[in-house]
C-alpha cells in the first residue's frame, strides 16, 4: 500500500485514499449577487470553506456544462476563472487546483497562474489540448460523453449488442488516454471519469456507475466519479431541487469509492467528506478482520 500519487506542477496528492474535488462554478448564474467583484469574493469564500470541509481538489469552471448550454468566448470564460485562481494562490490555496474547461488558451494562462489539473468534458479534443497539456506538465482528467452539451440529452443511444454504454465509456477513454500517453504524459497523470448525464439516459447513468471500476480495470490510470446532484440523483429520488439532492449523491460518492472511484467531485464536501470517513473507517475494520484470520 501507499503507492498511488497523482503529481502536477509541483504539486502532488495521495489518492490511496479517495480525495474530495469540490466545485466551485463561477458561470454568471453561480453567485446571484451579480457584480465580477462580489462574485469573485463570493467564490474565493466557497474555494476556502471547502478546502476546510476536507476537498483536496478545487474545480473552478466558467463554462456551463448543463445540457442546452451555450459555449463561451476565451476572453469571457478567463474572465471568470482567472481572478479566482489568481486569488485563491495569493491567499495560499493548500488544495490542488483543477480547471473545468475544454478551451487550451485558458488552461496555459491558469496553469501560469498556478492551476495543476486540466478537467475537460471534452477529453482534450480540441485539436491543441493533448500538445497543450503535455507541455504544461498539468494532470488530466478525460471525461466520456456524446454528442456535445448542446444537444447531448435530446436521444442518447447506445448499441446494446457492442456492449452498451460502459463498452463504449471504456473504449473512448482508453483511446483518449492512448493518444495523451503517445504524446508524452504519463499515465499517472491521467485520470478517467464515466461523465455520469453527457449524453445518457438514467438507465445508462447507473449502468456506468453499476460498472465504474471497468473503466481502469488492469490499466494505472486514476478514476473520477461525479454524480453529485445531477438528474440521475433526481430521477430515482423525485428530488426536483438540485441542493436538495444531497442524500442521493452521497450515497453514489460512498458507492463510487467503494468500487474503485480515487476521485469523487461533489458540491456538498462537508456532508461527503463524513461519508468518507464512514468508508474509511469500515475499510479499515475489513483489514482487521483479515489480519486475525
Ligand atoms: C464540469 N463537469 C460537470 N460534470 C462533470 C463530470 O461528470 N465530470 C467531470 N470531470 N467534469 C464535470
Amino acid at each position: 500500500m501507499g503507492s498511488r500519487i497523482l503529481e502536477a506542477r509541483g504539486k502532488s496528492l495521495s489518492l490511496d485514499v479517495p480525495q474530495i474535488m469540490g466545485i466551485l462554478n463561477v458561470t454568471p448564474d453561480s453567485f446571484s449577487d451579480g457584480g465580477r467583484y462580489n462574485s469573485l469574493d463570493a467564490a474565493v469564500a466557497q474555494a476556502k470553506r471547502m478546502v476546510s470541509e476536507g476537498a483536496s481538489i478545487i474545480d473552478i469552471g466558467g463554462e456551463s456544462t448543463r445540457p442546452g448550454a451555450d459555449a463561451v468566448s476565451t476572453e469571457e470564460e478567463l474572465a471568470r476563472v482567472l481572478p479566482v485562481v489568481r486569488t485563491i494562490k495569493a491567499d495560499g490555496c493548500e488544495a490542488m487546483i483543477s480547471i473545468d474547461t475544454s478551451n487550451p488558451e485558458v488552461m496555459k494562462q491558469c496553469a501560469d497562474a498556478g492551476a495543476h489539473l486540466w478537467n475537460d468534458i471534452r477529453a482534450l479534443q480540441h485539436p491543441e489540448a493533448i500538445t497543450t497539456a503535455k507541455e504544461l506538465g498539468v494532470a488530466i482528467c478525460l471525461m466520456h460523453m456524446q454528442g456535445d452539451p448542446k444537444t447531448m440529452q435530446i436521444a442518447p443511444h447506445y448499441n446494446q449488442e457492442q456492449g452498451g454504454v460502459v463498452q463504449d465509456a471504456i473504449s473512448f477513454l482508453r483511446k483518449r488516454a492512448q493518444l495523451c500517453e503517445e504524446a508524452g504524459i504519463s499515465a499517472d497523470k491521467i485520470i478517467l471519469d464515466p461523465g455520469f448525464g453527457f449524453g445518457k439516459s438514467v438507465e445508462d447513468n447507473y449502468d456506468l456507475l453499476a460498472n465504474i471500476q471497468k473503466l481502469t480495470q488492469g490499466t494505472s490510470y486514476h478514476l473520477l466519479s461525479a454524480l453529485s446532484r445531477k438528474s440521475m440523483i433526481g430521477a430515482v429520488t423525485g428530488q426536483t431541487v438540485a441542493a436538495e439532492r444531497v442524500m442521493g449523491s452521497v450515497i453514489g460518492a460512498f458507492y463510487s469509492m467503494q468500487h474503485g472511484a480515487h476521485i469523487v467531485r461533489v458540491h456538498d464536501v462537508k456532508k461527503t467528506y463524513e461519508a468518507l470517513q464512514v468508508y474509511l473507517a469500515i475499510k479499515q475494520a475489513e483489514e482487521r478482520t483479515l489480519a486475525r484470520v
